[in-house]
């Protein structure tokens, strides 16, 4: 495949961009060679700069459900862009996507819309300390929750990518009040908050771990959570920018059956555009402005046009067998995958909820440890990328990343990806 004109834009870039991207993420650092360029998008399919056609499992590393140029959301936006594009006002459409998150997520009682799941989980950790009046926070080892200060401690997703789990510019200050244990150990959560549970403001947990591959809760992990959060008077947040619509109508908190006392959103409430939210007990939210003392705010908060994208998306993936089908095509996906692993005699498995996935290059028959995501075989995971890439498949330029599928792969796109995973495969042992 030619890549010049993606070379090209990348070599300008980099005299007025720091790297050369907007977010590390895209740089391709976790795979080599320079990142793409693109330049369009329709339904699974992504065209670069250069005009070649890739079947798509990013979908704007996430947001994408329905696929590119969805046509209920062009449609809104449409319709959108002949009334208005913001007014920093409220308007009519905020109350009817945040009556929709309500209906859709039984946990959140009031929502706040951000422009980000970064300000959503920035905004959630104020709340839970602002509410229980302490410092203290925990988080888990290898998940990301955006880039809060106080978050970017052993974080998951680009600072994992680049080999860099602690970010330089965060205070000591900061970085002491949060508290990190491995994900998935239920013993390590218990014995902390034996400790120091009454100091606790809250938990922030990804219900599954996005942000380091697809790494999903042992049983009764979350229900750990969920019980020394409630003994302790901690909140207990989950973060679902991610997981939120995505692995589930109601989140991964519908799929394992726990509630959280708060739930962050993003992505796919924004149909593409930028929107995040938090939201959750009626009792913790009112302790946010103007109600209450903690102050959070935002110029372009509630923007119409992520309004009404967001509502088109929800609405279409409200419908009846949305979520069956998206777990019906990863599943065909995913076993195609491993069958082809297996015919190549490459060591590979598998983790999967609703539309979003995970691929290991390791030989463990099942990764629920950060210490196994990161024990996989990075060689491996680098030379599929590019071989499906030269094949016409666009995989998360990174093994710390979930895969997503959207309601647009059909099967052509489905057996185009076997296919082009048969090839890439073979170049591992070759
Ligand atoms: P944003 O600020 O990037 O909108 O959201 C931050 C965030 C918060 N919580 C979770 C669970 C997330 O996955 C994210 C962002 N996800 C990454 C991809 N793993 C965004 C991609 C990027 O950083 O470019």
């Amino acid at each position: 495949m030619n890549h010049d004109n993606s070379r090209n834009l990348f070599d300008l870039a980099l005299q007025y961009i720091p790297g050369g991207v907007n977010s590390p993420v895209r740089a391709f650092k976790g795979v080599g060679g320079n990142p793409l360029f693109f330049k369009s998008g329709k339904d699974a399919y992504l065209i670069d700069s250069d005009d070649n056609r890739y079947v798509d499992y990013v979908g704007a590393w996430g947001p994408l459900i329905l696929g590119h140029l969805n046509s209920g959301v062009v449609e809104a936006l449409h319709d959108q862009l002949k009334i208005g594009l913001g007014f920093g006002a409220s308007t009519e459409g905020e109350i009817q996507i945040a009556k929709k998150i309500c209906e859709l997520v039984p946990s959140i009682e009031k929502v706040r819309l951000v422009t980000s799941g970064t300000e959503a989980t920035m905004s959630a950790i104020r709340l839970a300390r602002g509410y229980t009046r302490r410092d203290i926070i925990v988080k888990f080892e290898g998940c990301y929750h955006g880039h809060v200060d106080g978050l970017l401690v052993k974080a998951g997703s680009g600072a994992l990518t680049l080999g860099e789990p602690d970010s330089l510019g965060v205070p000591k200050a900061y970085t002491d009040l949060t508290h990190v244990l491995p994900y998935n150990d239920i013993e390590a959560v218990k014995s902390f908050f034996a400790e120091k549970g009454e100091q606790i403001a809250c938990i922030i947990v990804e219900p599954i771990a996005g942000n380091m591959n697809f790494v999903p809760p042992i049983p009764g992990f979350l229900e750990c959570l969920r019980e020394v959060c409630s003994e302790n008077g901690s909140v207990l947040i989950f973060d679902e920018v991610m997981t939120g619509f995505r692995v589930a109508l109601g989140g991964a908190q519908a799929a394992y059956g726990v509630t959280p006392d708060l739930t962050t959103l993003g992505k796919v409430i924004g149909g593409g555009l930028p929107v995040g939210a938090f939201g959750g007990r009626a009792d913790i939210m009112d302790h946010i402005a103007p109600l209450g003392g903690v102050y959070q705010a935002g110029t372009l908060a509630g923007s119409p046009l992520a309004v009404v994208a967001g509502l088109a998306m929800l609405d279409q993936i409200s419908q009846p067998g949305i979520y069956e089908g998206l777990n019906e095509k990863a599943g065909v996906l995913l076993a195609g995958l491993r069958e082809r692993a297996a015919a190549a005699n490459v060591p590979f498995t598998t983790n999967q909820m609703g539309g979003m996935f995970g691929c290991f290059f390791s030989e463990e028959e099942s990764v629920t440890r950060f210490e196994q995501v990161t024990a996989c075989n990075i060689k491996n995971f680098q030379t599929f990328f590019h071989g499906m890439l030269d094949n016409g498949v666009y995989l998360a330029p990174s093994a710390y990343e979930a895969g997503f599928i959207s309601t647009a792969h059909g099967d052509a796109e489905i057996q185009h990806t076997l296919d082009a995973a048969e090839k890439a495969f073979s170049l591992i042992n070759s």
